[in-house]
C-alpha cells in the first residue's frame, strides 16, 4: 500500500505547499517518522478540498518521500473523518469475509421466506463472499444515516399511509452521491487501491455486515438497530482492497423484548429474527408485483407503501434525534397521501410526482392497487368514484382491487359507516 501525497496537505496548510516544503525539509525528524508511517500528527493529515487538490504531491516528491505507507489506522481514521463530513452518521470497519450468519441466509431462502425476490435465491452463491462485488477486497466499511424527520400522522379515510423511509427522496440517490465522493476520497489517499461503494442491490448481508462492523446489534424484528438513532438509519457499504482496523460487534439490546413480534399486524415476524416476506405488508406493497392476497388485505389496514409498525413499536426507536438530511424530510403530500388523487395521474403524471422517490418501485400499477385496497379497509365516500374509475384501469390487478374495494364500501354503506 504505497502512497504518495496525492492532495494530501497537513491540515491548516490552506493549499500553500510551500510551507509544508519548508517545514519538511526544515525537519529531518518529523520526515523520518513520516516515512515510516508514524510520524506525530498523523491523524491531522487529511485530503485538500477541490480547491487545492494536489499541492502536496510536488512537495512530497522533491522530499524523496513518494513511498510513504499510510498505515491501517491512517486510512480507517481518515475515512471515517471523511464519512462524517459527507454526512454518515455511522461508520465502522469489518473484514471481508464469510458472513458468520451465512446458515440463517441459507435457511431463510430454503424455507420460501424471500417469496417472489428470485434475484436473491438466484445469486446465493455471491452473498457467501464480499469478493463476489470487489475481486480483491480485504475489508467493508459499513455506513449509516438516520432518515428520521417528522412523526407519522394518522391517516383519515380517504388517505394512505406511507412508510418513513419513503417520505422524501429516493435514499438510493442521495446515499450513492456520498458514496461516491467518499470512494473519490479514498482513490486519492490511494491511488492503487480498488474501492467499490454499495446500497441495496449488490448481493451483501448489509445488515450482518453492519452487525460485525460494530453499528449495532440485530433485533427481534430482523432490522439493525443502533443505540443512539434505533432502527431509523439506512446502510451502505465501501469496499476496499485495503486492510482497515476493524470494529467489535455491538452488544444486544433486545433482552426479554418482543414488541415487535406482537406489533406486526399479520405475523410475518414468525419468530424472533425470522421474518416472512411473504406475510410482511412492507413486501406486499413495495416488492411484490401483484395485489396484496386477499386474505392479508384487512391487515394491510390504511397502509398504502411500506410498513413501519414493527419499529414504531420499538423503545429504542422513540428518542432518535431528528435527521440533519433535508432530503429526507416529507414532500408535500406524502405523510400522509390523498388516495383519490392517485387515480387521476396517467403514466406521465406519476412519474413527474414519484421519480424520485422510493415509491417509483412500485410504479403506478402496484401504487394504485394499494390505494384501492387502503380505500377499502377505510372507505371514505367522496373517494367512491375514484375507485369506480378504476374498475376501468388498463391493468387488470387494478381493476381488480378497485372491485374488493367497491365491495367493503357497499358493505360498510350498509351498516352506516361510511
Ligand atoms: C430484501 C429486503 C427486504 C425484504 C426482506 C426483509 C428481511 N427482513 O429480510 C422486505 C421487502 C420485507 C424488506 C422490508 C424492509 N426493509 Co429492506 N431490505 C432488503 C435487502 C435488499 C436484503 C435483506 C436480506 O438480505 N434479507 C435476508 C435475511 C436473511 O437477512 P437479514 O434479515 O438481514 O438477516 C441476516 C443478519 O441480520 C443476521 N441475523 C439475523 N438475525 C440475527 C440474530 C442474531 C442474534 C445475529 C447475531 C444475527 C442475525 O443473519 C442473517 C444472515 O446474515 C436489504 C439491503 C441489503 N442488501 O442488505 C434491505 C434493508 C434490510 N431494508 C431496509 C429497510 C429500511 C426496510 C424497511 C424498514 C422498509 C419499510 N419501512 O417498509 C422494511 C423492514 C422490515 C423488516 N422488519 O425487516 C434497510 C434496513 C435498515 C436497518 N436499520 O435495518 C436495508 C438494509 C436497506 C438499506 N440499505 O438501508 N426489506
Ligand atoms: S414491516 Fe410490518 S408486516 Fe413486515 S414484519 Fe414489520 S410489522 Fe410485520
Ligand atoms: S421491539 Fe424489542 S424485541 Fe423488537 S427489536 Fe425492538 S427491542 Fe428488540
Amino acid at each position: 500500500m504505497t502512497a504518495i501525497c496525492n492532495g494530501l496537505t497537513y491540515l491548516g496548510c490552506k493549499g500553500n505547499y510551500w510551507k509544508i516544503f519548508q517545514m519538511f525539509a526544515r525537519t529531518g525528524p518529523a520526515r523520518r517518522q513520516l516515512t515510516a508511517g508514524n510520524g506525530p500528527g498523523l491523524s491531522k493529515w487529511q485530503v485538500c478540498d477541490a480547491e487545492n487538490t494536489c499541492s502536496g504531491l510536488t512537495v512530497f516528491r522533491r522530499m524523496g518521500l513518494e513511498s510513504w505507507r499510510m498505515t491501517p489506522t491512517a486510512l480507517t481514521n481518515a475515512l471515517k473523518e471523511e464519512a462524517a463530513r459527507l454526512g454518515f452518521d455511522l461508520a465502522g470497519a469489518t473484514a471481508a469475509a464469510t458472513p458468520t450468519t451465512i446458515d440463517r441466509f441459507d435457511s431463510w431462502l430454503a424455507d420460501g421466506f424471500a417469496a417472489d425476490m428470485s434475484y436473491m435465491a438466484d445469486r446465493a452463491a455471491a452473498y457467501r463472499h464480499p469478493r463476489h462485488v470487489l475481486d480483491s477486497v480485504r475489508s467493508v466499511l459499513m455506513l449509516a444515516v438516520n432518515y428520521r424527520s417528522d412523526d407519522p400522522v394518522d391517516p383519515k379515510p380517504g388517505q394512505g399511509g406511507v412508510s418513513r423511509y419513503a417520505w422524501g427522496a429516493d435514499y438510493h440517490d442521495v446515499i450513492r452521491q456520498r458514496l461516491h465522493r467518499l470512494a473519490d476520497f479514498h482513490r486519492r489517499l490511494l491511488p492503487e487501491a480498488d474501492v467499490r461503494g454499495v446500497i441495496d442491490t449488490a448481493p451483501l448481508l448489509e445488515r450482518e455486515f453492519a452487525r460485525a462492523a460494530g453499528l449495532g446489534w440485530i433485533g427481534k424484528n430482523t432490522c439493525l438497530l443502533n443505540q443512539r438513532f434505533g432502527s431509523w438509519v439506512f446502510l451502505a457499504a465501501l469496499l476496499t482492497s485495503e486492510q482497515l482496523v476493524h470494529d467489535r460487534p455491538a452488544d444486544d439490546g433486545c433482552g426479554s423484548c418482543r414488541a415487535c413480534l406482537d406489533a406486526c399486524p399479520t405475523g410475518a415476524l414468525v419468530e424472533p429474527y425470522r421474518l416472512d416476506a411473504r406475510r410482511c405488508i412492507s413486501y406486499l406493497t413495495v416488492e411484490s408485483r401483484d395485489c396484496t392476497p386477499i386474505d392479508l388485505r384487512t391487515s394491510q389496514g390504511d397502509r398504502l407503501f411500506g410498513c413501519d409498525a414493527c419499529q414504531q413499536a420499538c423503545p429504542h426507536n422513540h428518542q432518535t434525534p431528528i435527521t440533519t438530511e433535508e432530503a429526507f424530510r416529507p414532500q408535500q403530500g406524502m405523510n400522509p397521501v390523498t388516495l383519490a388523487e392517485l387515480f387521476t395521474l396517467d403514466e406521465d403524471g406519476f412519474r413527474r410526482r414519484f421519480r424520485h422517490t422510493s415509491m417509483w418501485r412500485s410504479r403506478r400499477g402496484g401504487i394504485l392497487c394499494n390505494a384501492a385496497i387502503a380505500l377499502g379497509n377505510h372507505p371514505d365516500k367522496a373517494a367512491m368514484p375514484a375507485l369506480q374509475q378504476g374498475l376501468e384501469d388498463s391493468e387488470p390487478r387494478v381493476r381488480t382491487a378497485c372491485a374488493w374495494a367497491l365491495g367493503r364500501y357497499a358493505v360498510s354503506l350498509s351498516r352506516g359507516n361510511c
